[in-house]
């Protein structure tokens, strides 16, 4: 009996006071929920610490820290470890079922006091995956205050289409294009999703959200851990490079690539320079 308290106490603690049902339940009425309780303090500075430290070794060579930027988990096992978490699997597996890929775990860098803005969008409006069953984890690897520029989201707005977007390039937008949706988005109703160092948050490919500038005086590091089921595909056939990190059933349609077998190996870097050709293909 004490035993089944406890263990009811540490799941409502990890999923935003909810048991991992409620949670499930909660992210399809809003299309998200947070915060998710998944490292401890010391646990995710030693994870901030390995990324610095790769990305002090790789400072002079601009090609492969973008690599590492978009390609953590391939690079580090420590952000391979983090995609394997099981309260972010059990999760992700809630929402998308049995077999579940990790498609991208790219980093989301602020500087400290940086004008770097992510535009409101719909994720999913340039992957090319076949349907929406894709959730993203974004794990907070450094704290991500309302000041540090968190995310915001509309809540219920996954339930619609792709919208239409436009490319602005902007200088100060984190994202690829710059991409905007071309409607307007009722501010009013946004919500913040703060998420304190070694927590996370789940959202769906299909909600409108965004993030503001960063005010702070330390780096805003985010992981954007996009979980799919296995059984989804790309429109255009391609087989990007992906890892399992749940179930066993591979549809075919991925290149399931086996956990990294050391840090920032060279080996590595080639299998990340292939694969980036080939998302930019898809997402261009
Ligand atoms: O890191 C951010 O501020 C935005 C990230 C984002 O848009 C996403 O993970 O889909």
């Amino acid at each position: 009996m004490d035993t089944q308290v406890t263990e009811v106490d540490e799941n409502m603690k990890t999923y935003a006071g909810l048991s991992l049902q409620e949670m499930t339940q909660r992210y399809h009425q809003d299309g998200f929920i947070c915060p998710l309780s998944a490292l401890s303090e010391a646990e995710t500075l030693a994870l901030r610490e390995d990324y610095e430290a790769a990305e002090f070794d790789l400072r002079d060579d601009p090609e492969r820290l973008a690599l590492l930027q978009a390609y953590p988990n391939r690079l580090l096992p420590s952000f391979d470890a983090l995609t394997r978490h099981e309260t972010l699997v059990s999760a992700a597996s809630a929402i998308l079922g049995e077999d579940v890929l990790v498609w991208s775990a790219a980093l989301f860098i602020k500087e400290a006091n940086s004008p770097k803005i992510v535009s409101w969008h719909q994720d999913l409006t340039y992957w090319q995956l076949d349907n929406d069953a894709e959730v993203t984890c974004w794990f907070a690897v450094s704290e991500a205050s309302k000041d540090a520029g968190c995310m915001k989201f509309v809540p219920k707005s996954h339930k619609t289409t792709i919208l239409p977007h436009h490319d602005t390039y902007a200088a100060d937008n984190l994202l690829s294009r710059g991409q905007e949706i071309a409607v307007d988005v009722d501010e009013q109703s946004a919500v913040h999703a703060a998420l304190h160092a070694g927590e996370a948050s789940l959202h769906h490919g299909l909600i409108f959200h965004s993030s503001g500038p960063n005010v702070t005086s330390d780096r805003r590091i985010g992981s954007a851990i996009r979980y799919i089921s296995a059984s989804m595909k790309q429109n255009t056939g391609d087989r990007p490079m992906v890892t399992q990190v749940r179930g066993h059933h591979d549809f075919g349609n991925f290149t399931i690539a086996p956990p990294p077998q050391g840090r920032l190996l060279e080996e590595e870097f080639r299998r990340c320079a292939e694969d980036a050709i080939l998302k930019k293909r898809l997402l261009f």
